[in-house]
């Protein structure tokens, strides 16, 4: 699998490096259960088409970046599922561990470290993580937990 930090994602895509951590889970799906590897330059494309079409948000403020509030954030996570390749379809809203909804679908959770403040999405809710989009482990998983009703839910549709 491609990861987040890869060196030449780091170097071509750096707000795909520091943002993409939804992203990624996501695109992990396909490689994982559709057995589609993912390659840095597919990735990459999904990523600009993401961002031309407004899937994922762009530079709201027009200051030239995209670190500012409600910037690289997710607008619509079907049609990203979509974009990707994913057989995914998104359960709207925000769900906890023990919601119902949760059993038999795929899951990204958001995870919290207070000593950064950084929130990172990965696949699963538990130490060891099935997938951390930081290869190696990122330190928020290593340090941090798993966001009260951090989840995200996916209905796979094959
Ligand atoms: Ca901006």
């Amino acid at each position: 699998m491609v990861y987040q930090n890869d060196p030449r994602i780091k170097k071509e895509r750096p707000y795909l490096a520091k943002y993409g951590c939804a992203f990624t889970s996501l695109a992990y799906y396909r490689e994982k259960y559709q057995g589609i590897p993912w390659h840095v330059d597919g990735l990459i494309a999904a990523w600009d088409a993401a961002m031309r079409v407004g899937v994922i948000s762009g530079d709201l403020n027009g200051d030239g970046d995209y670190d500012d509030g409600g910037e690289c954030e997710i607008q619509n996570w079907t049609a990203l599922c979509n974009i990707l390749g994913v057989h995914l379809r998104n359960v709207e809203g925000h769900f906890a561990i023990d919601d119902p909804l949760v059993k038999g679908n795929y899951i990204i959770c958001a995870w919290f470290n207070p000593r950064t403040d950084y929130t990172h999405f990965v696949v699963g809710t538990h130490r060891p993580v099935e997938f951390d989009p930081i290869a190696g482990g990122s330190v928020t998983v290593k340090e941090g937990f798993p966001l009260r009703n951090g989840l995200r839910v996916f209905q796979r549709l094959s």
